[in-house]
């Protein structure tokens, strides 16, 4: 199997998390955000990463990707098996792409990407708007809905791997979530990171990042 997309992308991570919670292997192939060759658009018709492919099957989009693998290796389960669960499993999934991932996407772009790897300057207005107006009502959101221990139907699964990516590089343009304002959060976020799936995966970022840094001073 094949990820097409540099792991540093919150939507990339999340395929490659979900990989990892079901011990699959996978080649990574680090397409970077915008490509838009005609070999990369025939696999990813939106030129969005990731895209994927199977045995010569090749189609796009995180959530799909993680629900193909998850109908394809059942074992290791990243959605609850209950209709209701897995509805609200779904749910979470989609707001973690169409709601949380815009304002911390908008924060690693504008404080890492952008200064680091594309040399243009910070827009300081997105990042303010992103911290001051965007993220408060989503955390407020979730804060009230994520679990003290463990994650939202037991072991971690793609809805916690969809909310807990893009915080991930909201933490790369430095933002960290208030712990005293929104502890449930804090905490859950911090626990996913822990997890053995995001672990891994989180190393391998590391050294990508330590290159573009190291490349940029
Ligand atoms: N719904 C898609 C969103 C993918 C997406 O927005 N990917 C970003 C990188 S994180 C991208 O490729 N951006 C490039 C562009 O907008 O041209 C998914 O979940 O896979």
């Amino acid at each position: 199997m094949k990820v097409h997309g540099v792991i540093i992308s919150p939507n990339v991570r999340k395929v490659v998390v979900a990989l990892n919670a079901k011990g699959l292997e996978f080649e990574n192939i680090p397409v970077m955000p915008g490509t838009k060759t005609p070999e990369f658009l025939e696999i990813s018709p939106m030129g969005l990463i990731p895209a994927f492919e199977d045995e010569g099957f090749a189609f796009s989009d995180s959530a799909i990707i993680m629900e193909y693998l998850d109908e394809k290796f059942p074992d290791n389960a990243l959605m609850p098996s209950n209709p209701k669960d897995r509805a609200l499993s779904r749910w979470f999934t989609e707001y973690g792409g169409s709601v949380v991932f815009p304002p911390c996407g908008a924060l690693f772009t504008q404080r890492m990407a952008n200064p680091y790897y594309f040399k243009i300057p910070t827009d300081e207005e997105v990042v303010a708007k992103a911290i001051n107006e965007t993220l408060p009502p989503i955390l407020d959101y979730l804060e009230a809905r994520v679990p003290g221990d463990g994650f939202l139907f037991g072991e971690l699964g793609s809805a916690d791997i969809s909310i807990i990516s893009p915080f991930i590089n909201a933490e790369y343009g430095g933002y960290l979530i208030d712990e005293k304002r929104w502890p449930q959060m804090a905490a859950y976020v911090k626990r996913g990171k822990a997890h053995s799936a995001f672990a891994a995966c989180l190393r391998e970022e590391d050294k990508l990042r330590q290159a573009v840094m190291a490349e940029a001073s």
